[in-house]
């Protein structure tokens, strides 16, 4: 029932609804509004009460639950089973355990907070409570082992999106997964997979995005590499004397969701160009020098271009051209974040 009158104050967002009013049209008493709104204002919502005008929802709450993410959402798979945790050691880690027992396509989890985030190659993912996106999607693409990669670039597409249409910013997409914006990690995409020789069973999408920091709120090692999109966004604002805008992390996740679900489509239909130009008009890679370090050889190349497979293709400094897959090798730019 609390999530009934969540849905009136949605509805008539900007309006204080009576108390009276609420409690004719749900058919329950003033009394038990009253209990339900103290049950949403425990939960973390910012409800002004009046005892006149009556309850009126504030549009700065940022609270991540299922009501939240769910509500009109409209997808078909992806998100259509959700679990949220306070913390957890990994969503990467749960995904990929409920991936093994059977959980269906398209299952979403998230957290307030993580404390063993994971990046790649063993690195750690700074998570801490509140502050952030910190979720993963359990996909059963049907994909060969070898075009994993193809996930990961349609993410930060999709990712980029949402972004953008949520907050206004542009971000910038670093080969192969991080979002930049001013230069700075605002956002990581970790993909595991689970697959035989020529099969994938399940891929495990991780997606790590700062959202809410100030920037003491970041560890001292990575003060100088990482922002937030609330930082960034306030930086002119905030100078201007004007009001910082406020973002639901909830409004950012479901619009993930859903810009995904349109690519994981299209990977599924192998109709992948138009995501993969997205990519290459977003990313900061193309045309700049990287450095490929592969199990058996290191060497600078240009980056050149991407296959519909998702493949980095680069131009080494003798003029030979190659693909690289970034399951098997490392780059880094030449700027000063990895
Ligand atoms: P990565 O290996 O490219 O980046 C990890 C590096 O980024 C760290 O070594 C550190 O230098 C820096 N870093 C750590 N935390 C942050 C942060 N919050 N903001 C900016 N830079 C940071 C990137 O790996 C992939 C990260 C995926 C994280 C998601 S969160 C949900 C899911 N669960 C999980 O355990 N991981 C993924």
């Amino acid at each position: 029932m609390k999530y009934k009158i969540l849905d009136k104050l949605k509805e008539h967002s900007g309006k204080h609804l009576p108390g009276e009013w609420l409690s004719e049209i749900l058919g329950i008493p003033v009394e038990a509004i009253k209990r339900h709104i103290k049950e949403l204002k425990d939960e973390g919502y910012l409800i002004n009460s009046s005892s006149k005008k009556g309850y009126n929802l504030s549009p700065t709450s940022d609270i991540l639950n299922l009501y939240e993410i769910g509500f009109n959402l409209g997808t078909k798979t992806l998100g259509k089973n959700i679990l949220c945790f306070d913390s957890i050691d990994s969503t990467n880690n749960y995904a990929k355990k409920i991936a093994l027992e059977g959980c269906e396509d398209g299952t979403l989890v998230v957290t307030e907070e993580q404390t063993a985030g994971r990046g790649r190659l063993g690195r750690s993912w700074d998570s801490q409570n509140k502050k952030g996106i910190w979720m993963s999607v359990v996909l059963r693409p049907q994909i060969s082992p070898e075009k994993l990669n193809i996930i990961t670039i349609a993410t930060s597409v999709a990712v980029t999106r949402a972004i953008k249409k949520v907050t206004g910013i542009d971000t910038r997409i670093k080969w192969p997964n991080d979002l930049i914006v001013d230069n700075r990690k605002v956002c990581g995409i970790l993909t595991e997979m689970n697959s035989e020789v020529d099969r994938v069973n399940f891929v495990v999408v991780g997606i790590g995005i700062n959202v809410n920091h100030t920037q003491n709120d970041f560890p001292q090692d990575i003060q100088e590499i990482a922002t937030s999109l609330k930082l960034y966004s306030c930086r002119d604002g905030a100078a201007e004397g004007k009001l910082c805008p406020n973002f639901s992390r909830s409004t950012i996740i479901r619009q993930i969701l859903i810009e995904l679900e349109y690519m994981y489509n299209k990977i599924n239909t192998a109709d992948t160009k138009e995501f993969i130009d997205e990519w290459k008009n977003s990313s900061i890679t193309m045309g700049r020098e990287v450095l490929i370090i592969s199990s058996t050889n290191q060497y600078t190349a240009i980056a050149k271009d991407i296959t519909n497979d998702g493949k980095l293709v680069v131009e080494s400094s003798d003029g030979q051209i190659k693909e690289v897959n970034s399951g098997e090798i490392s780059i880094r730019g030449i700027m000063n974040y990895i």
